[in-house]
């Protein structure tokens, strides 16, 4: 028997804030952290107060005193404490972390960052949701955004992407409304971090444009098991200039390092209510534990002379360049390794602006692109209250900044000199212009020629809206179409009008796949369309495996979490060689007892609970364990939580494996075994089988059974 596990208030790192990994970024905002570890309680004017319990009033019992300058002072700054949340991208959450070139890539970009093997730059970055407001739910069915801030040498460069490649317009002037049709709606303000209901539908049925967009966000894509595990992508066509002032066109991708794979629906739903902040606490709690995040960096690089050679626009953001035509190329890897120590100060007040680029790195016309250059920073005006946002310590850069820029709300610089224009004689000139160079130098824009009428219209080559909607869904495998054809069903079967409902089934769906709107047609109850209502383009390349999250496995078990259901006179020595075998596949372990109370083995060791059942559900794990040990069964099998643990965790396709006397619980429950259900004596029976099963992450081929099951 091995040690008795920590009590939970000795489980390292939890609240300490002297977190061990550093960077330049870290050592910078040091000099920002403010801790009160053996200091006195002041005012903000630096007064010790004596009585922070009591207004000053006239007589014990008798009125407070306008005079109270220290409940003055503190009522009002709780009264700003709120600033408003982001338009879009409320929810989110963030960390610190390094990036790491694996070369020098200076053939395609002068970009400092990329231009030598081992170069570390720090980089912050905030997983969001989209539709929710601050306070929603992390498992709702929606785009993730990955907004990432690389604190360059030579300036910052945030690459402000989504988890998924493509985006539901083409042009920036339909972003208000594309946004007010899928928050809630105006009259009641429901339904909350939803796109379920009539009027994202009414919107999405009249926008042909964003038929692929939308079918990504049906697709498992929407609902990520983690932000580890997700991809991220530019979706925009940038440009990367070399020190030659050679231009290519790039497009970029996050690939994670854990592999990619989702939630299931029904998991999501739950989660919203079990557990509303599973994917932030997972981050945070993976990293605390020492275990980060990472993905390596890649780019698609498409020739300025091959421009024109795809069937598509490359300037259209609601298309993606199929990674087996062009395929991604690692510059470097990202690595998430450090918590923020404020939520405020940090994930908060970050200022994202795809705008903030470096030497070395352009834009394209796209026109989504274009109009978000507009966006961000009047979006920060606002919601930070000036246009000095640059100045707080999180988004400060690392490099010297410097400029005639002056005064406004929140400045913080103490700028000396008496001249604050540029040319002047009085302070020598300074700052001073750059020029560019091929390193270190000014900021300079690729000379691209462009010419035209002012005019306001779509080019015909972005006219094509449904070629690459099809390639996804013929991409998919038979498992991730039926959860399309489900999430499809869910949304519209919300939505009240039916005629809204008819005009996506027949003027999306069928342009994508007539089978998709047959099959969705059939549960609204609605005629299935037997033909495509627009002449119909086929895609240049049948099938993309690398849009089926089904080949983004990462065949390991690493981070994966396994919950172990226990109760008193458990078998220990399983549990201990079943834990000893999963921490060496680095899989994480949780006890889970009836209640928090601490649980005896049949050893007669204590062992401490990491939760109850009903407070670490099965929804919070990948897979289940339940040891033997006839008394703890026969309290288990009594259990009708521990008995809902098991028929969930099957439900959800999650391997389960069980032990010994805890074998007789599976006939009652008609549970039956197959590839992740797993019998057997001892743990050297079933832990192979367990950890195949685990690696491929759900058994796909339990889905039709695990139907019957009522969890
Ligand atoms: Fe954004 N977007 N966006 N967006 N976006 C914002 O900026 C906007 C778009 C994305 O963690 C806002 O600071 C317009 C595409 C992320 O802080 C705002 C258009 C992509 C985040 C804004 C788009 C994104 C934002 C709200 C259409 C993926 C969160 C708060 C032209 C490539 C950043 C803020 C964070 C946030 C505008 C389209 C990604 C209002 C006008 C396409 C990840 O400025």
């Amino acid at each position: 028997m091995t040690d008795i596990n920590p009590p939970r208030n000795e489980v390292a790192g939890t609240d300490t804030p002297d977190r061990a990994n550093r960077n330049a970024k870290l050592d910078q905002l040091e000099s920002f952290r403010s801790d009160a570890t053996d200091q006195a309680l002041t005012t903000n004017q630096g007064v010790k107060i004596a009585d922070n319990q009591n207004t000053l009033r006239a007589g014990d019992r008798g009125p407070s005193l306008l005079e109270d300058f220290i409940m003055r002072e503190k009522i009002t700054h709780f009264d700003h404490e709120r600033i408003p949340e982001r338009i879009v991208h409320a929810r989110g959450a963030a960390a610190h972390g390094v990036f790491t070139s694996y070369g020098d890539h200076s053939w395609l970009t002068k970009a400092s960052f990329l231009a030598a093997e081992g170069k570390e730059t720090p980089v912050f970055v905030r997983f969001s949701t989209v539709q929710g407001s601050r306070g929603s739910a992390d498992t709702v069915r929606d785009v993730r955004g990955f907004a990432t801030k690389f604190y360059t040498d030579e300036g910052n460069f945030d690459l402000v992407g989504n988890n998924m490649p493509v985006f539901f317009i083409q042009d920036a002037i339909k972003f208000p409304d594309f946004v007010h049709a899928v928050k809630p709606e105006p009259h009641n303000e429901i339904p909350q971090a939803q796109s379920a209901h009539d009027t994202f539908w009414d919107f999405v049925s009249l926008t042909p444009e964003s038929a692929h967009m939308v079918l990504w966000t049906m697709s498992d894509r929407a609902i990520p098991r983690s932000y580890r595990a997700m991809e991220g992508f530019g979706v925009h066509t940038f440009r990367m200039i070399n020190a030659e002032g050679k231009s290519r066109f790039v497009k970029f991708h996050w690939k994670p390092v854990a592999g990619a794979f989702s939630l299931l629906w029904d998991e999501t739903l739950k989660l919203a209510g079990k557990d509303p902040d599973f994917n932030r606490r997972d981050m945070w709690e993976s990293i605390e534990s020492g275990d980060p995040f990472e993905w390596e960096l890649g780019v698609q690089v498409v020739e300025e002379e091959d421009e024109h050679s795809f069937d598509f626009d490359l300037l259209d953001p609601t298309k993606i360049i199929p990674e087996e035509l062009v395929p991604v190329q690692t510059l470097g890897k990202m690595t998430l390794n450090r918590n923020p120590d404020n939520f405020f100060a940090e994930t908060e007040q970050a200022a994202f602006h795809i705008g903030h680029i470096v030497p070395g790195i352009d834009f394209t016309n796209d026109p989504l692109l274009q109009g978000r250059l507009f966006s961000y920073t009047d979006t920060q005006l606002l919601r930070l209250g000036g246009p000095n946002f640059h100045e707080i310590p999180i988004n400060r850069p690392l490099c010297p900044f410097h400029n005639n820029q002056r005064d406004a709300f929140h400045r913080q610089a103490i700028h000396k000199g008496r001249a604050n224009y540029e040319p002047n004689s009085i302070d020598g000139g300074w700052p001073k212009e750059t020029p560019p160079a091929a390193s270190g130098g000014g900021f300079e824009s690729y000379p691209e020629r462009v010419e035209g009428h002012k005019i306001r219209n779509r080019s015909a080559s972005f006219g094509d809206h449904f070629s690459q909607a099809t390639l996804f869904w013929n991409s998919m495998s038979a498992p991730e179409k039926e959860h399309i054809v489900g999430a499809y069903t869910f949304e519209l079967g919300k939505v009240e009008r039916v005629f809204i409902r008819e005009r996506q089934v027949n003027e999306i769906l069928a342009n994508i796949d007539l089978e998709l709107a047959r099959r969705v047609a059939e549960n609204l109850g609605l005629p299935a369309p037997s033909a495509p209502s627009v002449a119909k383009k086929e895609p240049a390349t049948p099938n993309s495996p690398a849009l089926s999250l089904m080949n983004h496995l990462p065949g390991n078990i690493k981070s994966r979490k396994v919950a172990m259901l226990v109760a008193d006179g458990v078998d220990g020595a399983a549990i201990d060689a079943f834990k000893a075998k999963l921490a060496e596949e680095g899989a994480m372990i949780k006890l889970i007892g009836p209640t928090p109370a601490p649980v005896t083995t049949a050893e007669g060791q204590k062992l401490v609970i990491d939760g109850p059942m009903d407070g670490l559900p099965s929804i919070l794990f990948d897979a289940l364990f339940v040891p033997g040990g006839a008394q703890a069964v026969a309290l288990l099998e009594k259990s009708g939580d521990a008995r809902h643990y098991l028929l969930e965790a099957y439900k959800h396709l999650k391997p389960i494996a069980v032990l010994g006397d805890a074998r007789r619980m599976l006939a009652p429950l008609q549970l039956q075994a197959d590839a992740g259900l797993l019998e057997g004596d001892s743990v050297d029976a079933v832990f192979d089988p367990f950890v195949q099963a685990l690696a491929q992450h759900r058994i796909w081929a339990r889905e039709a059974a695990a139907k019957a099951v009522p969890a």
